[in-house]
């Protein structure tokens, strides 16, 4: 018969989440213009833009639209220095970002994420358009997804 000693039951660290991811929160979308994105977005998709506004210090302007309960996020460089410009510059274009909304706090979701040696860009977390607190995972150690952890 085989015997178990009580160090088999114990889940290591690395394995045990206590983060809880309740949706996507939103798609973000990088674009070079939203005047000349939202058409597609609007008259064939059929979905409505409900807010414009700028995130100075990400040098990015921001249109949101609904698609149930995830949102979509355009994100248009407002310098040619943003963020959103250097990747756009590489020849890349569409979903830049996966934001998850997390329940309990994206203090503690961070903390975790360091803890299990992810690579944090904001070690803590700040405000975001849409007055949510925010906070960034680096794409090379999140399997090439840059992700958002946020939470209302
Ligand atoms: N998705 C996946 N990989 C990405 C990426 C993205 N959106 N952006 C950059 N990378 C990759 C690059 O391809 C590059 O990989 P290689 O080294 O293999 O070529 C690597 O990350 C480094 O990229 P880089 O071009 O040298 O860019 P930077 O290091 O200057 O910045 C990043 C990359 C992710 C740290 C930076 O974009 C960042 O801090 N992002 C978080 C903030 C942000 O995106 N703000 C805009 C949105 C604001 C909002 O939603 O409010």
């Amino acid at each position: 018969m085989q015997s178990f000693e009580e160090s088999d039951f114990i889940i290591p660290n690395k394995y045990y989440t206590t983060m809880k991811i309740s949706h996507i929160e939103h798609l973000g979308i990088a674009v070079q213009s939203i005047e000349e994105s939202l058409p597609y977005f609007e008259n064939v998709l059929g979905l409505k833009c409900y807010n414009i506004e700028e995130v100075a210090d990400q040098k990015v302007k921001t249109a949101f639209l609904k698609c149930g309960e995830v949102k979509l996020e355009l994100l248009e460089p407002t310098s040619p220095d943003s963020t959103i410009q250097k990747w756009l510059d590489k020849g890349n274009h569409g979903v830049h970002h996966v934001a998850f909304c997390i329940e309990d706090g994206v203090a503690n979701a961070l903390s975790e994420c360091d803890e299990k040696g992810i690579r944090l860009i904001d070690k803590a977390p700040r405000k975001g358009a849409e007055n949510l607190n925010i906070a960034f995972l680096h794409p090379k150690s999140t399997v090439g997804i840059l992700t958002e952890l946020c939470e209302h």
